[in-house]
């Protein structure tokens, strides 16, 4: 196990400005009330609990100018594989609450690369997936040869230029290979930071893709595997080909950044992006413990759960992690995936 500690540091980041519902930012307080430090213990593993990072919530301006955009979209060329686009109708700071988000980044990167120092199982708790972007700096910047196992129904690869939404969630996997064209506004902290080699990114579960996004992901080099390569070869196959070709030497850090829509609706209800026909409950489960067999996982983030839009569950004999007893479906599943990747082997 490259982690001798055998401890986790638990940060929560409640941002939920990445995209347009409210109730993201309540995930880490949910979590810790349905018994996350319980169900860590559990498995073995010991627990430190940094808090929440700070959001860095915009101050309005009356006489803010408010820059519209140009209506033309990008431009494409896929015949030999690039992504044109005009340069200068798209302005980086319409990206939605471009302002709290980079600046709040800041804060998450120092947390993390703190924990990470330590040589502790950095988990960390959105808030959506925009929390990505710095995270995943920090292990690359605490961790020589990282490699990413994304999971996503979607794959958040879009450059302001081809978001549909402007959301910065549906952005941050390209802003952390540094496919940006130009430079974010308050992202300056990150601008001499080593960015994400796309050969070193597996991204598992896609099947809600922007018609630009597939050619970025085509043109990028990272590895991918939608649901469709799921369904024909089978999750054990599809993660041992994702590690092989990320890791073929089998010793390097892993950063598993979990976006809980990869999972079907039918076990996790509550996130804002849903997509049909996701990983089973089973297919999650095989995949974290895959991972977890590795020893070799050092970060993980949990994002885009809702608490807001969650269901009742029900409690089944089967619920051996001590979770509190009015869970419901999908912060229980949050937990036991939490469980999983910190190895816990049995059933
Ligand atoms: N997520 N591709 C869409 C967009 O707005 O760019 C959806 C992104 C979803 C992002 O689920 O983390
Ligand atoms: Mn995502
Ligand atoms: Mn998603
Ligand atoms: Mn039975």
């Amino acid at each position: 196990n490259i982690l001798v500690n055998k401890k986790v540091s638990i940060i929560g980041i409640p941002l939920s400005e990445g995209q347009d519902l409210e109730g993201v930012h309540l995930a880490c307080d949910d979590l810790r009330r349905l018994g996350l430090y319980d169900v860590i213990k559990s498995v073995g593993w010991d627990y430190e609990d940094v808090g929440d990072v700070k959001i860095e919530k915009k101050k309005m301006h009356s006489n803010e100018k408010k820059i519209l955009l140009n209506g033309n979209g990008p431009e494409k060329n896929d015949q030999n594989g690039c992504v044109e686009y005009e340069e200068n109708n798209i302005y980086y700071n319409d990206i939605k609450n471009i302002e709290v988000i980079g600046k709040s980044s800041e804060n998450i990167f120092k947390q993390c690369d703190k924990e990470l120092k330590k040589k502790n199982f950095v988990l960390n708790i959105g808030g959506d997936h925009s929390i990505a972007f710095a995270t995943i700096l920090s292990s690359v910047h605490n961790y020589e040869n990282l490699k990413l196992v994304w999971i996503d129904a979607h794959g958040d690869i879009n450059v302001p230029e081809t978001s549909p939404s402007m959301n910065y969630h549906g952005m941050p996997l390209a802003h952390a290979l540094n496919l940006f064209k130009k430079k974010v506004p308050y992202f300056e902290w990150a601008e001499k930071l080593k960015h994400l080699k796309p050969e070193n990114v597996a991204l598992i579960g896609i099947r809600d893709v922007d018609e630009y996004e597939k050619i970025i992901i085509k043109k990028s080099n990272i590895h991918y595997y939608s649901m469709f390569d799921i369904d024909k070869h089978g999750m054990y196959n599809i993660c041992k080909n994702a590690l092989q070709k990320i890791d073929p030497d089998n010793n390097s850090p892993i950063h598993v950044s979990l976006d809980i829509d990869s999972i079907d609706v039918l076990y996790a209800p509550a996130t804002g992006t849903l997509a049909k026909g996701g990983l089973t409950y089973r297919e999650i489960h095989l995949l974290l413990k895959m991972l977890a067999d590795t020893k070799r996982v050092v970060c993980m983030d949990l994002v885009e759960y809702n608490p807001l839009m969650d269901v009742k569950d029900k409690k089944l004999h089967c619920d051996s992690l001590p979770i509190h007893a009015d869970a419901t479906v999908t912060g229980k599943l949050c937990l036991e995936m939490i469980a999983r990747i910190l190895g816990n082997d049995i059933a």
